[in-house]
């Protein structure tokens, strides 16, 4: 008899066919946790529990029509995938980006299953999206988006069974006109989102959260080698929520981040990137990174991508999946590079994942070195339901503490399976033993 893992890996690719970055997902985990499922093949082939973990319990998929400020009619398509609850009501994010199909929904939800799992707190995976562009829209575009977005997805979401937040193209400002279009419709002020504005529900440290909670982590698997992020040189990818909070940590424990990318070029700046800068660009004027040398005239600006050629200890892929290739990851290791470490949900081709790991460089996947992300989110919901507001300082040693806690669990796990050193391995075993032991639980369903 064939091998149960190998059965399932062809099976999703030939049940969900066109969906190459799922399949890509699945194959991570499933390959990773060979081990305890060939430990256990027979129970688990019996229960079905692979078949039962790789479907999502529930996929929405919604038509959103909206009205552009000429009074032209555009439909986009919603999505909400509603994975795996075993452990918690739903969680993960929405994308908002051209490019959003099923099967990238798909990926970030399962991968989200694991990654939720691992942060050691009551969330199940899911996550949700369109493929609407937000670039160049009108802010009342935006708002009229998010309102017909959330007409439909507010039959299916709630504080206690489903609890969206953002991704790419999806921030606070978004987040606002959702939840307003939920109280409206629902008639029910609650945590049914998170990453809210601070006056009506939101907590402190969730937007730095997943940035910061990346440079917790890298800081954490340096001391344990002995080392230290200090003095280090760092070369970062994206310029949105993720990346400039990670640049602004990774500044303030002491190391050098030399570069950031947006969709159409970037940015090397040799004597540190300007935080400050890159904020006004991104976050307020909503611009291009050509802006930036307006800013810091002894930077360059290049057109295309780059980052991955310019010399680092730490590269932190913050942008988005597949964006580091094999060739690039050849570049990192010619240039010497100690630790990759995904800010961005998998960002690293398996190819590229396979060479740094064979070339001794330390490889944290994003499902662990991400999840202070949707941790804070826990946390946000947490204090939603206490009806009461954390201050920062409580919030930040709480995720750091997480983040601490997660690298030793995803440590451990690579050990205790001998796989030392492996963080792929650690993180999948790690966060699929709690799930496989709450699904056990509460029987087949
Ligand atoms: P943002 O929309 O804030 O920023 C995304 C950044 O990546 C932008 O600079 C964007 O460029 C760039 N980018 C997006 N798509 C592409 C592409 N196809 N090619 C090149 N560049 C691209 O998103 P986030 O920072 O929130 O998310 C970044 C990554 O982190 C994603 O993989 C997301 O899933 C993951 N993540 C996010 C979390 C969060 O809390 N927000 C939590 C955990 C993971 P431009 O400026 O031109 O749009
Ligand atoms: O990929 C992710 O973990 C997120 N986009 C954050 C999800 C969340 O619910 O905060």
């Amino acid at each position: 008899m064939s091998s149960y893992v190998d059965e399932i890996i062809e099976q999703v690719i030939k049940q969900n066919p066109s969906e190459p970055e799922f399949h890509q997902a699945v194959r991570e985990v499933l390959e990773s946790i060979r081990v305890v499922i060939e430990a256990n093949e027979e129970k688990f082939r019996r229960d079905a529990l692979l078949e039962r973990l790789v479907n999502p319990e529930r996929q929405i998929k919604f038509r959103v029509p909206w009205i552009d400020d000429k009074g032209d009619v555009h439909v986009n398509t919603g999505y909400r995938v509603q994975f795996n609850s075993a452990i918690g009501p739903y969680k993960g994010g929405l994308r908002l980006h051209p490019s959003v199909n099923l099967g990238i929904i798909k990926f970030l939800g399962f991968e989200q299953i694991f990654k939720n799992s691992l942060t050691g707190l009551p969330i199940g995976g899911g996550k949700g999206g369109s493929d609407f562009d937000p670039k160049g829209k009108s802010d009342r575009e935006v708002m009229r988006f998010c309102q017909a977005f959330m007409t439909e997805l507010c039959k299916y979401i709630g504080a206690d069974t489903d609890v969206p937040a953002g991704d790419i193209g999806t921030g606070g400002r978004e987040i606002g006109y959702m939840f307003g279009q939920y109280k409206k419709i629902r008639g029910l002020f609650e945590g049914v989102l998170t990453g809210k504005g601070l006056t009506y529900g939101g907590s402190l440290a969730r937007t730095e959260a997943t940035g910061y909670g990346l440079l917790y982590i890298v800081e954490e698997l340096f001391k344990s080698h002995g080392a230290d992020i200090a003095d280090k040189t760092v070369v970062v990818s994206g310029a949105g929520n993720v990346a400039i909070y990670a640049i602004q940590k990774a500044q303030q424990l002491g190391a050098k981040v030399v570069t950031c990318s947006d969709s159409t070029g970037w940015v090397y700046d040799p004597e540190g990137i300007d935080v400050a800068a890159l904020k006004q660009i991104k976050e307020v004027d909503r611009a291009r990174l050509t802006e930036y040398k307006k800013y810091r005239p002894n930077s360059e600006y290049h057109e295309g991508r780059g980052v991955w050629a310019v010399k680092c200890d730490i590269a932190l892929p913050c942008a988005t999946q597949n964006e580091l290739d094999v060739e690039d990851a050849v570049l990192l290791v010619e240039n010497g590079v100690t630790a990759v470490c995904e800010g961005a949900n998998m960002p690293t081709t398996e190819k590229a994942t396979k060479y740094l790991q064979d070339n001794g460089v330390w490889f944290i996947p994003g499902k662990a070195a991400n999840a202070g992300g949707v941790a804070t989110s826990a946390l946000e919901m947490s204090q939603n339901s206490e009806r009461l507001s954390w201050t920062f300082e409580e919030v930040d040693a709480k995720l750091k503490n997480i983040m601490v806690n997660l690298y030793h669990n995803i440590d451990d796990a690579a050990k205790k399976y001998g796989f030392e050193g492996n963080y792929v391995v650690g993180a999948n075993i790690a966060g699929f033993e709690k799930v496989l032991d709450a699904m056990n639980a509460q029987g087949i369903v």
